[in-house]
């Protein structure tokens, strides 16, 4: 019997699919047992329920007038020392390079201790930071000093190596959902609350509306799917793009048929009244959204870049289209949406790829095998 461990967790809290990873994985390392330190900015937005062995540790920053800019790296590393000593923590898992495996790194080295340090890389802080020279050092070494490195996909083990270099091994570890959550679940009232007819098609598009989600692609395939047949295109989330997409939108005079829903909780409940779920983002190291729309049965399309062709398998579970080409993208979409029976198959061949690869216990024994194999003696 292996003992159970004494976990940190460091990640973006607040935003996007890292923390809802990194999140996730706590609350399944706790229910296994588990001790689970999450070393944050804030409590992590999934973290929903009460779990007698999770703690958090909050990073507060002082505003010294005197420093220009406030030290939250330094803090951090410096409560990551504390932990580390105090709890004594056997693991540091930390989700992005940037900052946080080089924080986690002077951390330990401030504590004194043999902590050792996993590192997941999600994709962000090697697409886009890894361009900026200025980072490229720090990146690397955050890299090569942590003592497991994992990345989401094989496309972003690919990218690191081609744009960082690290002399570093780097295994991947794929993203999962909670199958308890994201589930085919009753909830069509929802489409006659929303005022959309039985007839019609829904299309769902969910993201931070950042530049690199190319949303104003998914308004545009809408307005061709629209032509052709009744359909309602549902946007969730926001974000700096959504300013660009409302304009589009009106342009194309799609105003009765988009339904801008903000950012929602209980996404299992608009993916299963969805028939459609598009994903045609330029850069996308996994694309967790379709995983969870897959999970709830609903078909993908989505852009062959980065991790997306390892989460949507090609006329299995859903199509891969090359990035910005509307009428390829438009003209998939109408197949699916016209034909029940390649709808239907599609359907049940997205769920079973989840259970088949992305199932969260599957995923979860990964990294607890990675954690076992740094302290062999545990
Ligand atoms: O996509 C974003 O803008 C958010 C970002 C994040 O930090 O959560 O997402 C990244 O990590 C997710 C979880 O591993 C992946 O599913 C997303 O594909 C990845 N985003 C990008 O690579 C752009």
């Amino acid at each position: 019997m292996r003992k159970k461990l004494k976990i940190g967790i460091t990640c973006y809290p607040t935003v996007g699919g890292s923390g809802v990873i990194a999140t996730e994985l706590g609350k399944f390392l706790a229910e296994r047992g588990h001790e689970i330190h999450f070393i944050t900015s804030s409590i992590p937005f999934r973290l929903n329920k009460m779990y007698h062995n999770i703690y958090f540790h909050q990073v507060e920053v002082n505003q010294y007038s005197v420093f220009q800019y406030p030290p939250y790296d330094i803090a951090l590393a410096s409560k990551m020392a504390e932990v580390i000593k105090r709890e004594k923590l056997d693991i540091l898992h930390v989700h992005y390079a940037m900052p946080h495996a080089v924080c986690a790194i002077l951390g330990k080295q401030m504590a004194g201790t043999n902590v050792k340090i996993v590192t997941t890389l999600h994709g962000t802080d090697i697409t886009v930071l890894g361009y900026d020279p200025s980072l490229t050092e720090a990146i690397r070494f955050g890299i090569e000093q942590s003592d497991y490195v994992t990345a989401v996909s094989k496309a972003l083990v690919q990218q690191t190596y081609d744009l960082i270099q690290p002399k570093k091994e780097i295994d991947t570890v794929y993203n999962f959902i909670d199958e308890r959550v994201y589930r085919k679940v009753n909830s069509s009232d929802l489409k006659t609350e929303y005022g959309i007819s039985p007839d019609e098609k829904i299309i769902i598009h969910v993201s931070n509306f950042r530049n690199v989600k190319r949303v104003p692609d998914v308004v545009k395939v809408f307005a061709q799917i629209k032509k052709k047949l009744p359909a309602k295109l549902l946007l969730v989330g926001d974000g700096p793009e959504m300013t660009i997409v409302c304009k589009l939108v009106n342009e194309l005079q799609l105003n009765e048929d988009v339904l801008m829903l903000g950012k929602q909780d209980n996404l299992e409940e608009l993916y299963s009244i969805s028939d459609l779920m598009l994903l045609l983002s330029e850069k996308e190291s996994f694309g967790l959204v379709a995983l969870e729309a897959m999970a709830c049965g609903v078909p993908c399309i989505g852009t062959d870049i980065g991790g997306i062709p390892e989460v949507i398998t090609d006329h299995v579970n859903g199509y891969v289209c090359e990035l910005g080409n509307i009428e390829m993208i438009s003209s998939y979409a109408l197949k699916l949406l016209e034909d029940e029976k390649i709808h239907n198959e599609f359907s049940e061949n997205a769920i079973q790829t989840v259970h088949n690869q992305f199932m969260s216990e599957k995923i979860i024994e990964q990294y607890e095998d990675i954690y076992y194999h740094l302290i062999p003696d545990k």
